[in-house]
């Protein structure tokens, strides 16, 4: 093959911004920006092709730093903004990234109704079971007798969320649990996440070592899911239940009509409705 014929390989590096991250040393995010390069490489995506939107905390910094399009956006509203995004430009492949408080605390309305809604996206949460930016607050998925925290002295002593539980009763159709310390591991996860058409709920578990250093010892309790992907949501429900939420893969998918409303003339939509209100 002649040199003008060549295929251009686009290199994960090819999708990192020249904006270095903030994250504390040994933080999980980075894996996580590692492995959105390393799909979209893997996807051959061009880079106008891809935006990647995230809400407000330490993860959701990821939008700078990667060469796509990117909006950092409001805490708790990254999927409400994807969701518009994608009605605008449905060409897009759209990626949705934020933390487990960014999106189940004040962002936990979007995130269910986005599953149901079944929008062809990627949403990526980066689970820390902690408020990271504003220096270690319990978030929905910390551990009810986590008690390192001055606000909830002794533990919190609620029940936490189940994601992967709670985006499949909420309609997901695709749901996958990864874990940073297998950053390729994750890379796969998301490639088959991003072909999947509707919405794609990636659970990357991702710790914090300056508030949560004891989650260093995850790399011991993660391994895989012994099972096969399944689409019986009766199935994936007994062993999401049965699980201790440390199980690694693609816990369930399925095919599940996509939701695309055509964005029409937004001009004449407001106007049609403004005249709804003249006295
Ligand atoms: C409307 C609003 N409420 C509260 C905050 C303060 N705030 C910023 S980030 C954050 C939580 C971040 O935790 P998480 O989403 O889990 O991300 P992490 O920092 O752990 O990656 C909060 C409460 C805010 N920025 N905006
Ligand atoms: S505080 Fe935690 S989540 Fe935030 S950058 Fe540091 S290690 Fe990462």
């Amino acid at each position: 093959m002649n040199q003008a014929s060549a295929p251009i390989q686009i290199k994960p590096k090819d999708y990192k911004s020249d904006i270095k991250p903030i994250w504390c040393p040994g933080c999980g995010d980075f894996a996580v920006l590692n492995a959105i390069t390393k799909a979209l490489a893997f996807l051959e995506l061009p880079h106008e092709d891809v935006a990647l939107i995230s809400g407000i905390g330490c993860s959701s910094r990821i939008a700078a730093y990667t060469s796509v399009y990117g909006f950092h956006g409001v805490h708790g509203r990254a999927l409400a903004l994807a969701a518009g995004l994608k009605v605008a430009r449905r060409d897009l492949t759209v990626l949705v990234a934020g933390g487990d408080g960014d999106g189940l605390s004040i962002g936990g309305n979007h995130f269910i109704h986005a599953c149901r809604r079944n929008m062809d996206m990627t949403y990526i949460i980066m689970d820390n079971e902690v408020y990271g930016m504003t220096k270690g607050q319990a978030s929905p998925t910390t551990p009810p007798d986590w008690a390192d925290s001055k606000l909830t002295p002794g533990g919190t002593g609620i029940r936490p969320f189940q994601p992967a539980g709670l985006a499949l009763t909420a309609g997901a159709s695709f749901i996958a649990r990864g874990f940073t310390g297998d950053p390729n591991g994750l890379a796969r996860m998301l490639v088959a996440a991003i072909e999947h058409p509707g919405f794609s709920f990636v659970q990357a578990l991702s710790p914090c070592p300056t508030f949560r250093p004891e989650q260093m010892k995850w790399k011991h309790h993660v391994r895989a899911f012994e099972e096969e992907t399944t689409s019986d949501p009766i199935l994936a429900t007994q062993r999401i239940q049965a699980d201790d939420g440390m199980s690694t893969g693609i816990l369930y998918q399925r095919d599940v009509p996509v939701f695309q409303p055509g964005h029409g003339s937004p001009v004449a939509a407001v106007a049609g409705f403004e005249s709804e209100f003249e006295i």
